[in-house]
């Protein structure tokens, strides 16, 4: 009976490591200070590479509906390491009502946006957690070994007189890359 009982408690501390163990090579969390005064100051971002999708979370401070907000985010996909820079960028607004799009890329230039990508992708906000949610498929992105994203978010006012921006470390910097 005790040895059963110890077995059993010793189940339960393997599974305890188990969850503790850090990120696997499938996934990444980089945080980012809080250093936006208006707009969603991006806080966090983690890259989940899964077996049919990549999936992008950022976490903000100050992520709300109003469009007084002028919110929205870039994250550029880097899925091939001999090309250099993002081939990819999921642009979308952050407040109600605005939209999101998927777009072929050819570096970080606003005017490098290209055509966009068919394929299944989705972007969800959820404003109680403050959390951006975009999954996209591995195949709309031509089915990369690994992928990196580096972010960036904007805030602007409702006359566009000021526009500020908050990237994820050090501009047009990446993070590690994830392995599928
Ligand atoms: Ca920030
Ligand atoms: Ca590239």
């Amino acid at each position: 009976m005790r040895r059963t009982i110890l077995s059993a408690a010793t189940l339960a501390v393997a599974a305890l490591a188990l969850t503790q163990l850090p990120a696997s090579a499938d996934s990444i969390g980089v945080t980012d200070p809080k250093d936006l005064d208006h707009g969603a100051d991006l806080r966090s971002v983690e890259v989940e590479h899964k077996r049919g999708n990549v999936v992008v979370t950022t976490t903000h401070t100050d992520l709300r509906p109003s469009y007084t907000t002028g919110s929205s985010g870039a994250v550029f996909l880097d899925t091939d390491p001999a090309d250099r820079g993002p081939e990819y960028a999921f642009v979308g607004g952050y407040f109600m009502g605005t939209d999101y799009q998927l777009l072929e890329v050819d570096g970080f230039s606003d005017k490098a946006w290209g055509e966009p990508v068919e394929g299944s992708y989705r972007m969800r906000i959820d404003y109680d957690t403050e959390h951006v949610r975009m999954r996209i498929s591995r195949e709309a992105i031509g089915s990369p070994d690994e992928v990196r994203v580096a972010v960036r978010v904007a805030g602007t006012r409702p006359n566009g007189s000021n526009t500020r921006r908050d990237w994820l470390g050090a501009p047009r910097s990446f993070t590690d890359w994830v392995a599928q």
